[in-house]
């Protein structure tokens, strides 16, 4: 394997699926569960606020019951390791909302669309961690109404720190995709920034993704075998 000095990698609900965390867009998945309008849409939240909370609040509180797996931990050694040699850089970004990388022990990963464990004030737009429940409308810590809503990114929504992601995209000599389907934009369009600005692009995915074309590379298998391989490989070289 060559050796790369800049890694970005994106990671999706694929990496969390042998923790026991639905993925959104498989059979029985949390897209079969709910309409995607319904739970994931500002408008859908101004509809049925009681859904929305509910929805996040069971999801927040599942978490309790599910740990990282060996791809989150092979990652933050990744983090851990790769940066020794000087020049190196990694980027760890998630589209989950789990808290399962940094269980798993990465102390910088980049939330795009946000985390199950912080509350974002609608009026105050102040950001908070949260570990209990909105149902309830608690107030908010800092102007105390009563307009919490969980802090994650829905459909028409900014995803967040787009510069710095766009920044490091830009400069990478290899992008990683790992079990994410590539149906969601703006992170489906990441591999395609990163090969036009001449980066290695390898997928890690379960099955090939929507986007699997796209990737100069692909490697299939779980998560938590595929993961730990390519570590390792990385790490070696
Ligand atoms: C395994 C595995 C194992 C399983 N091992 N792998 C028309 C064209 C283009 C774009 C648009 C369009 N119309 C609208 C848009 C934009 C829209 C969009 O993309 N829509 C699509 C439906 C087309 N996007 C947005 O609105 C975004 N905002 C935006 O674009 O702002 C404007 C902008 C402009 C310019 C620059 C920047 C921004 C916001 C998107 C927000 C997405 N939010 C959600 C919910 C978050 C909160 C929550 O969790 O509830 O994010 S939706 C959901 O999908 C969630 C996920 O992060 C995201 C991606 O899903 P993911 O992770 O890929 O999961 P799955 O289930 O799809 O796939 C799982 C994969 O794992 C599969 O591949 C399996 O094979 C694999 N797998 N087991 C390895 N063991």
């Amino acid at each position: 394997m060559s050796e790369y000095h800049r890694i970005v990698i994106l990671t999706g609900a694929g990496i969390s699926a042998e923790s026991g965390i639905d993925t959104f867009r498989s059979a029985g998945g949390l897209w079969e569960q709910h309409r995607v309008e319904d739970v994931a849409t500002p408008e859908g939240f101004a509809r049925n606020p009681d859904l929305v909370l509910n929805f996040y609040d069971m999801r927040r509180a599942a978490l309790a019951n599910v740990a990282p797996n060996p791809a989150h931990m092979a990652l933050a050694r990744l983090e851990r390791e790769f940066p020794r040699k000087p020049g190196r850089e990694l980027l760890l970004v998630t589209q989950n909302v789990d808290d399962l990388h940094e269980r798993g022990g990465s102390a910088r990963v980049l939330h795009m669309h946000g985390a199950l464990k912080s509350a974002l004030c609608s009026t105050c737009e102040t950001r908070a961690p949260w570990l209990g429940t909105m149902i309830d409308r608690p107030p908010c810590p800092v102007c105390q109404s009563r307009s919490l809503r969980p802090d994650v990114v829905w459909f028409g929504e900014m995803p967040y720190q787009m510069g710095r992601i766009y920044q490091a995209l830009e400069t990478c000599d290899l992008f990683v995709s790992i079990g994410t389907s590539g149906a969601v934009y703006p992170a489906a369009g990441f591999v395609q920034e990163a090969r036009a600005n001449g980066a290695h692009t390898l997928e890690l995915n379960l099955e090939p993704s929507e986007g699997s074309r796209l990737f100069h590379e692909t490697r299939l298998g779980p998560a938590s075998v595929v993961v730990p391989e390519w570590v390792e490989e990385v790490l070696a070289g």
